[in-house]
Parts: structure tokens; C-alpha cells; sequence
């Protein structure tokens, strides 16, 4: 380990403050465990079916995603190196277009048996499997005319029947389970006012539509496991703080919690939308609220960042704060703590929280000495251990490998892993890496 450090390091003395600093606020956050996050289509490979992002990508002529980071082929390693940092917490998804490529229903028995060794290889070594059911490779096939991806009623009963198949299949071995991830960015980004995201077919109506059948499709699937089986599933919601710049504008930073947040959790925990979004969506009968209010046990939460909003409505930033290399996300810890702090007080001071996913993106590869990297996640989890109660229970790092981020192909590294694309996929821990390895064993 200290030989990578060391030859790939002039500042060596510099990290190692950084853990001496560390050692001080260490007792706060030994309550929680550190983990780390990726998504099946971001880092495996070897695709056998197409998803939607592989017709979005070709459509946009953006980044294929090529054998992303290789780890259908390399995931022992990864799990080895889960272990050797001394982590005991893995989150990742299963590809809905691996288990089947071509058709509804048609299995793939490698595609199957691919996720039991991943799964074996974690509890060999200990290792919890966080499994996440939908994170973004929709099948092509659930996106046509016949069956419209997220805008068709139908997919409620395609993701049900296929969330009944990976439980059969896993449930006992796998006791975390979340269903769908970040629903907001799917909507905003992939069927929304942003538009930057598959399967692009954006209008004010299609995002709240999407929103609404993962919204069921959510509660379909977590109520089923619950009725079903023993462990614990959440749906995984992300969002930003927003921090009112001025007195005139915490009328609108508040509103922005509400159209995001409040969005996917409010039909969680009241089986209805907030107020200001009330008039734009349908609402939910109350069959389906009776599923809502019973689809999960515990909270998952992605944050990455957190904005100003002025008096005229307007996202703003502070110069002062650190952009890093994805051009939205800035380096604000304090927002985590506002986030965590606002959930508490305003609707949950009992359920469980895990942090699904933090973290940041450097340009790719510019360094193996990531210290921004290291200054993020001290941040952010002194942040966790500043807070008043208990409910975190767990802190994902996005993320353990270098990966295809989306919209921004290969771009954006977010590993604290490098993954070296020319060079035979091959892995380098980065400095921020072993800060972990160090935080995770001096709280042990
Ligand atoms: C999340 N934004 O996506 C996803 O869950 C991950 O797959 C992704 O790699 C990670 O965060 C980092 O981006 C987001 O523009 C993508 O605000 C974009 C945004 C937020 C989250």
C-alpha cells in the first residue's frame, strides 16, 4: 500500500495531516459505517441486451460505453479491494438488461448467475450487498411503442414481476434492498425540463408522469418485499440543500426542498405530493397510498451538493466554494448536515438514514493524489458526525471505481479507485482510498 502512496505522492505530509486533523473529530462518526457505491452499467461491461443508454448515447453521438470499467470480468478484484480497504459495505445494482437482454421474461442464466458470485464473493468476505433493483440500463424493449418506459402505466407490473424474479433468486442472501434510484434525476434528466439524460423524450407532462409510475412502481415492489420477506428496502431519493441566500428568499429555497425532496418522500410518508406540486400531477388513490406509506423501511438518501437560491427565484453559488471537476458539483459540507438536520426536524426522527451515495468527480485521471477528493469526504463526514441524532447509520462513497458517468462518457472521474482505460482496465487506489482504509480502521 505505501509504495503506490509514496511513488505517486509529493505530498505525502500533507494527506498525512489531513488523517492527523481526522483523528479528532473520529469519534463522531464512529457510529456509522463507510461504504462505497457503484451501478451495474456505469462499471461492468460486457453488455449482452441494449438499453436505453446505449440507444442514447448512439442517438447523441456521446461516449459509448464501450467495457465501462471492466468489472463484469474484473469484480473479484474490486470485492478484494472492497476488503482490503476494510470496508464491510458494498452498494451496487443489478442490470434488468443483463438478468434478461432480449425479451421480457426471457432469462439469462449467466446474466443470473453473474450476480450470485458477486454476491458469494462480498459475503466471503464479509462484506454486506446493498442491492439496488433499477439504476438507469432499462431493457430497449421497455422503451417502445408497445411499452413506453417510464411514461407507461404497464412498467409498474414489468418491474414488479422482475423485482419478484431477483428476489426469489437473492433474498437470502441479500438483506438491503433499494428499488429505484434517484427518480428525480430520471424525471428532471430523462423526461424532464433538463433533457440531458436517456431516454430524452422530455416535456413538462412526461416528468411528472415518470415521476409518479416509479413512484408506484416503488411502492409496488418495496410493499411486496415487505409482505414478503425479512430485511429492509428504501427507495433512493437524492437531493441537493438549497440554502436561502437572503430573508426574501427562504420562501423559494424552501419550495426547491419541496420540488425535490419533498417530491418522492412526501408519497412516501403521507402517500400524497406537497402542496406546490400538487396541481401539476395526478394524485394517488388511496390503494395506492396504503402501498406507499408501506413500502419501506428505511430512508437512502444521494447528496452531492448544495446551491444558494436569491430573491428572484435564481440558483446562485458562492465564489469562494470549490468546484470540482463536474461543473454542478461544489464542495459544501454544510448542506449535508442542513439536509440531514431538515429531515430530521421536518419528517422522520425514527427510520433509518443511509447516505446512498456522496462524493465527487476530478477531471479524468488528473491525479492519484486526489486531495480534493480527501477534503470532500473529510468534510462531509464531519458533517454526519456533527448531527444532534443517530438515525445515519451508513455513508456511501460514490465511488469505488472510475466510471462511465453518463452524459458525461469517461470524462469525470468519481473513483477512489483509478481505473486506467488503455492500460488493460488496471486498478490504482488513490489517495483517498487509503484515507478510508485509515478512518476505517482507526474507528474500528
Ligand atoms: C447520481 N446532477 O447521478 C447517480 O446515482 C450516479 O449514477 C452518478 O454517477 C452520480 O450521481 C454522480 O453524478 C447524478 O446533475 C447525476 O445534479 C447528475 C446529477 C446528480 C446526480
Amino acid at each position: 500500500m505505501k509504495k503506490t502512496f509514496k511513488s505517486k505522492t509529493n505530498n505525502f505530509f500533507f494527506t498525512n495531516m489531513k488523517f492527523l486533523l481526522f483523528s479528532f473529530f473520529l469519534p463522531m462518526v464512529q457510529s456509522i459505517f463507510i461504504g462505497t457505491a457503484t451501478s451495474s452499467y456505469q462499471i461492468e461491461g460486457h453488455n449482452k441486451g441494449i438499453t436505453i443508454w446505449d440507444e442514447f448515447t448512439f442517438d447523441y453521438n456521446l461516449h459509448p460505453i464501450g467495457n465501462a470499467s471492466n468489472h463484469f470480468l474484473q469484480y473479484k478484484e474490486d470485492i478484494r479491494l472492497i476488503h482490503e480497504m476494510g470496508s464491510r459495505d458494498y452498494r451496487f445494482s443489478i442490470s434488468w438488461s443483463r438478468i434478461m437482454p432480449f425479451k421480457w421474461n426471457e432469462i439469462d442464466d449467466e446474466g443470473i448467475q453473474f450476480y450470485h458470485n458477486v454476491i458469494d464473493e462480498c459475503l466471503s468476505y464479509n462484506i454486506t450487498p446493498y442491492v439496488t433493483l433499477y439504476h438507469w440500463d432499462l431493457p430497449h424493449y421497455l422503451n417502445t411503442n408497445e411499452i413506453n418506459g417510464w411514461l407507461d402505466e404497464k412498467i409498474i407490473y414489468y418491474f414488479k414481476e422482475y423485482s419478484i424474479l431477483i428476489f426469489e433468486e437473492y433474498a437470502d442472501k441479500v438483506k438491503y434492498w433499494f428499488t429505484i434510484n434517484e427518480p428525480l434525476t430520471t424525471s428532471y434528466q430523462g423526461y424532464g425540463e433538463d433533457c440531458s439524460f436517456a431516454p430524452h423524450k422530455c416535456s413538462v407532462k412526461n416528468q411528472y408522469l415518470s415521476a409518479h409510475y416509479q413512484l408506484l412502481a416503488h411502492a409496488h415492489v418495496g410493499y411486496y418485499y415487505l409482505t414478503h420477506y425479512d430485511g429492509d428496502i428504501g427507495l433512493v431519493i437524492n437531493s441537493n440543500w438549497y440554502e436561502p441566500k437572503n430573508n426574501k428568499s427562504i420562501i423559494y429555497a424552501n419550495e426547491q426542498i419541496d420540488n425535490t425532496l419533498g417530491w418522492f418522500l412526501e408519497p412516501l410518508l403521507y402517500g400524497s405530493y406537497p402542496e406546490t406540486m400538487s396541481k401539476k400531477t395526478k394524485s394517488f388513490s388511496d390503494s395506492e397510498q396504503i402501498l406507499l406509506v408501506n413500502s419501506f423501511s428505511v430512508l437512502a438518501i444521494n447528496h452531492y451538493t448544495t446551491y444558494y437560491v436569491d430573491e428572484k427565484n435564481q440558483i446562485d453559488v458562492d465564489k469562494n466554494w470549490h468546484q470540482t471537476g463536474a461543473s454542478w458539483l461544489y464542495i459544501t459540507p454544510f448542506g449535508l448536515y442542513k439536509l440531514l438536520d431538515y429531515i430530521h426536524n421536518k419528517y422522520s426522527n425514527t427510520l433509518p438514514i443511509y447516505i446512498t451515495e456522496c462524493g465527487m468527480a476530478q477531471s479524468y485521471q488528473n491525479t492519484l493524489t486526489d486531495l480534493d477528493r480527501i477534503h470532500y469526504l473529510s468534510g462531509y463526514l464531519y458533517e454526519v458526525g456533527r448531527l444532534k441524532h443517530d438515525t445515519v447509520k451508513g455513508f456511501f462513497v460514490w465511488s469505488l471505481l472510475d466510471n462511465f458517468e453518463w452524459a458525461s462518457g469517461f470524462n469525470e472521474s468519481f473513483g477512489i479507485i483509478e481505473i486506467d482505460y488503455e492500460n488493460d482496465f488496471k486498478r490504482t487506489p488513490k489517495s483517498s482510498f487509503y484515507f478510508l482504509k485509515n478512518l476505517i480502521q482507526m474507528s474500528n
